[in-house]
């Protein structure tokens, strides 16, 4: 049987795509920077299924991508050119809530929207938040141990996770999904498969952590002078407000992008450095504690405090529109970088040489996660400068002791400088991990380990 017809047999003929126009969506990323071509597009509805779609696959000797929502930023899940690409997109059932362990079963294919959603209907939440919620999996977000807007409090992906049942290259499946907060039997094979990228194997389902769902919320966006000073605020503010969630920096080349893109007016009378916006959430109303420490803020530029929704989601649209607004103008080189977090003013201030010396013409916007020193650093307008610029900019993250990735993951976008984070050691034993996995190399080849 020829490989599309064990496909077809696999996942029925209609969830086996071959034409071009059916295809496109998936083998493209969000940005366009990534682009490759799948021999098909296949879309299992279950673990089942997925095992089916490896084994026929194995058996052909095609690779797989494992995709989840699309809206990676490495091209990890995006075709170097004529695997099977396996879109987990309809794995999206959503198990009973166990309100006694907090948590919950669900598949791969659940985007974040919709657990936040499913989380609430008991009065939880799910720890993790991020602007991709609409689209991006859960799947994915395990795959790359996503981090987003609320690490401060709940930690990244890894955190949340409790269990994972995943697909094997092999077509064998493990399954540890029961849950039990304490578990000391051996290798943490869930941990490992959390930010493998895919290359470990297909993750189908997930257990997860749930939070208490903390409704009283207040949002300020305060103006700051320089970098420096909004990473010398963050002891004062983690000690005044206890109910801090998230610590959020932009720049004004990112605001006035956000502005013209989304429409929206000046946050202040003045232009001003350094933005930060400050949201912390509780049982009870946090806002005469969040009004309270930013007055107290020394080197306060300007402040304004959100109570109502509406206000606070327009405050919030400053920092969470950058990404749309930055591909609305160009297709960008990202660079997610962290470094340790006293040496982020030393980054943002030494960028702007560094990109300009290596793309003169460039455009550069930054923006980011504060408390966790993680900078995304977009270049607009490299030309053919992109390899340049990003050679430049990790080196630059290397000497600073910090992480080629933050969050977003190694992908195929930064597989040659894997080295400037990850000892001779480590990737060696990370390969001997994979060889022993996947000796085949079937899963995502060309995604994270050179
Ligand atoms: C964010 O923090 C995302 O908004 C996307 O990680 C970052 O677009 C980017 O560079
Ligand atoms: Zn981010």
């Amino acid at each position: 049987m020829s490989l599309l017809d064990a496909l077809r047999e696999a996942v029925g003929a209609s969830n086996v795509l071959v034409d071009d126009d059916l295809k496109s969506s998936y083998e493209t990323d969000w940005t366009g920077r990534f682009s490759g071509s799948a021999c098909a597009v296949v879309r299992p509805a279950d673990t089942a299924e997925v095992v089916a779609v490896i084994r026929a696959c194995a058996a052909a000797g095609t690779p797989v991508v494992v995709q989840g929502g699309n809206t990676g930023l490495v091209g990890g899940g995006i075709p170097a050119g004529g695997e099977v690409l396996l879109s987990l997109t309809r794995l999206t059932d959503l198990g009973e809530i166990d309100p006694a362990a907090a948590q919950v079963t669900v598949g791969a294919g659940v985007n974040l929207s919709a657990l936040q959603r499913h989380a609430r209907s008991l009065g939880l939440d799910f720890g993790v938040d991020l602007a991709a919620r609409d689209s991006a999996t859960v799947g994915g977000l395990v795959a790359t141990n996503a981090g987003g807007i609320r690490v401060l409090r709940y930690g990244s992906m890894r955190a949340q996770v409790v269990g994972a049942e995943a697909v094997l290259a092999d077509g064998s499946v493990v399954s540890r999904l029961g849950g039990l907060a304490k578990d000391n039997t051996g290798y943490d094979l869930v941990s490992l498969l959390c930010g493998s990228e895919g290359t470990l194997g297909v993750l189908t389902r997930l257990r997860l952590r749930l939070v208490p769902q903390l409704r009283a919320r207040a949002v300020a966006l305060v103006a700051l002078p320089d970098t420096a000073t909004a990473v010398a605020l963050l002891p004062a503010l983690r000690g005044t407000l206890p109910d801090l969630v998230a610590a959020e920096l932009f720049l004004p080349a990112g605001l006035a992008l956000v502005r013209s893109y989304a429409g929206l007016p000046a946050p202040f009378a003045a232009e001003h450095p350094v933005y930060l916006v400050l949201e912390c959430a509780g049982a009870s109303d946090p806002t005469e504690q969040l009004v309270e420490a930013v007055a107290a803020l020394p080197s306060l530029l300007d402040a304004t405090v959100a109570t109502d929704a509406a206000g606070q989601r327009a405050l919030w649209a400053y920092r969470e529109q950058h990404t749309e607004a930055i591909a609305a103008v160009g297709v960008p080189v990202k660079l997610d970088v962290s470094v340790p977090v006293g040496s982020l003013p030393e980054l943002v201030d030494r960028l702007p040489d560094v990109v300009g010396t290596a793309a003169p013409g460039a455009r550069l916007v930054v923006f980011g996660h504060v408390n966790e020193g993680n900078l995304h650093v977009n270049v607009l307008d490299a030309g053919d400068g992109a390899e340049k610029v990003t050679d430049a900019v990790l080196h630059l993250v290397a000497d600073l002791a910090g992480s080629i990735s933050s969050e977003h993951g190694v992908g195929r976008a930064k597989v040659p400088w894997l080295s400037l984070s990850r000892s001779a050691t480590e990737i060696a034993a990370m390969r001997a991990v994979k060889n022993a996995l996947d000796p085949a190399g079937l899963l995502n080849p060309g995604v994270l380990l050179p």
